[in-house]
């Protein structure tokens, strides 16, 4: 890891504030920049210790000190082509990403997960596995999940391991990231914004294997196009899953049951009703994903069937539903009550516009108010309890209420007041009776808005 380095970190989100930390552990001077001169620059520079000499800049940055920089560690959200990103690499300054920054401190063995879907399913499931193996002390579960690898990288041991969530955006920017096993679960298109052709974003996914060796493992499904390809030219040792068609090497699915086959040899490893709480084919796949992980990180079948047995997904408890346009959308319909949503509120790293409001249990929504800490910037009440809330909110000097007759209404309000690096949450501290059958049905239409959005 270098050290006494003038770096440039870009993006002052979950990423930039956590490897704006590490670098100045390792005394390097900090230039903390974010373009959206919205950000309080201020505030910012509250989070770091009273003495701490990050620079915070928000808006426009000074040229000459541009030209000053020597490394730039790049936020997961921060594209390569924007004009600051390119200015700094014809400067010939080193541009690395906070994944990559996280693994220059790495002492311990690394699992890095990639796809288009099902990775926060898998990298949780495998987080499990490797905690109930090795004790939850000596694992980590970090990155697009939500948990910033670099604000748990230097707590890693010899005999740690980190499992880490990798986005195609993180990809990117990796120099030497090398885990011993990775996972690329599958490739459709997606992201083309930011990597503009589907070739860009297939090699942005392929970097999770670039670095790795025969020694090293690559998990790949054999029934998506891209990553069966892969398998073909990878440095690493590949290892498929196929929920499709029995493999002579690997694991795959049939008849409902999850097998594992070595060089002809099947064993039946479990019954996907009865063995595992997932449901559906991607789930399947994840769950083979996850096997062929952990057995390559050697951890004993028993502990790893064990682990699948007692895993359940959560639905509609702070479920991440998708971004669109820039807003990240979440399904907390189960936080029927202010306890429960306060759990909500927390787990928000961005500001959002929030729905509450429902049936009438007579609750008190204080507490839940109280809660927001500055992260709501609005508050679309909906049902029988919007007064309520809505007086109990005014009382506690919150005023960005708006006011909703249907749930169709609402979403297409919060879509309208969400900007891009917002979320909209639905958290509505009361049940759904009286608009909705249950929670999941107001769960369900949520989501079902989320993917209709363009
Ligand atoms: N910013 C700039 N210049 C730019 C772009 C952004 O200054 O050109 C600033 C924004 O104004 C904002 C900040 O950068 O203030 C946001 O940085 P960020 O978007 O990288 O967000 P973080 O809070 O650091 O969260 C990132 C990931 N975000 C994205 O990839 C967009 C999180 O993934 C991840 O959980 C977190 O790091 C920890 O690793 C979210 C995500 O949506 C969940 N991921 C995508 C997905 O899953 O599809 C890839």
């Amino acid at each position: 890891m270098f050290t006494n380095k003038k770096v440039l970190v870009i993006g002052t989100g979950i990423s930039g504030v956590a490897a704006s930390r590490l670098l100045l552990d390792y005394d390097n001077e900090v230039i903390l920049y974010d373009s959206n001169e919205k950000v309080d620059a201020d505030k910012l520079r509250d989070m770091f210790m009273p003495q701490s000499s990050v620079k915070c800049i928000t808006g426009a940055i000074d040229d000459e000190l541009l030209k000053s920089v020597e490394v730039a560690v790049l936020s997961p959200g921060v594209p390569l082509d924007i004009p600051i990103v390119v200015d700094l690499k014809n400067q010939g300054v080193e541009i690395i990403g906070e994944i990559e920054l996280g693994f220059l401190v790495e002492k311990g063995e690394v699992v890095g997960i990639t796809g288009t879907n099902g990775k926060t399913t898998t990298t949780t499931l495998m987080g499990e596995i490797m905690k109930r193996h090795l004790g939850e002390e000596r694992t980590f579960v970090v990155g697009n999940i939500g948990n910033p690898y670099t604000e748990e990288a230097q707590s890693t041991r010899e005999d740690t391991v980190t499992v880490a969530e990798i986005s195609s955006f993180q990809l990117e920017t990796t120099r030497t990231f090398k885990p011993k096993v990775s996972a690329i679960l599958n490739i459709t298109p997606d992201h083309l914004n930011r990597h503009h052709t589907m070739e860009g974003y297939i090699e942005a996914k392929e970097r999770i294997a670039a670095f790795q060796n025969k020694d090293n493992v690559c998990v790949l499904n054999f029934e998506n196009i891209y990553t069966k390809d892969f398998g073909e030219r990878t440095t690493a040792r590949p290892v498929y899953f196929s929920s499709q068609r029995a493999l002579k090497d690997g694991y795959f699915y049939r008849d409902g049951y999850i097998f594992k086959s070595v060089n002809g040899n099947e064993t039946r490893l479990l019954n996907t009703d009865t063995d595992m709480n997932l449901v559906g084919e991607c789930n399947i796949e994840n769950v083979m994903a996850a096997i062929a992980m952990a057995e390559a990180m050697d951890v004993p079948m028993e502990t790893i069937l064990a682990t699948i047995k007692d895993f359940t997904a959560v639905e509609h408890r702070i479920e991440y539903s998708g971004t669109k346009n820039g807003v990240d959308y979440y399904n907390d319909s189960k936080g029927t009550n202010p306890d429960a949503a306060i759990q909500g509120i927390k787990a928000m790293k961005k500001p959002c516009v929030l729905i509450g409001g429902g049936y009438d249990k007579q609750s008190e929504f204080d507490e839940w108010i109280e809660a927001f800490d500055g992260k709501v910037k609005a508050l679309v009440l909906i049902g029988q309890t919007k007064e309520k809330i809505a007086a109990c909110a005014r009382k506690h000097g919150f005023n960005d209420i708006y006011m909703c007759e249907t749930f169709e209404e609402c979403l297409k309000l919060c879509t309208e007041l969400a900007k891009p690096g917002d979320a909209v949450l639905l958290s509505p501290a009361c049940a759904s009776w009286g608009m909705f059958d249950n929670y999941e049905e107001r769960g369900r239409i949520f989501k079902e808005y989320v993917a209709s959005l363009e």
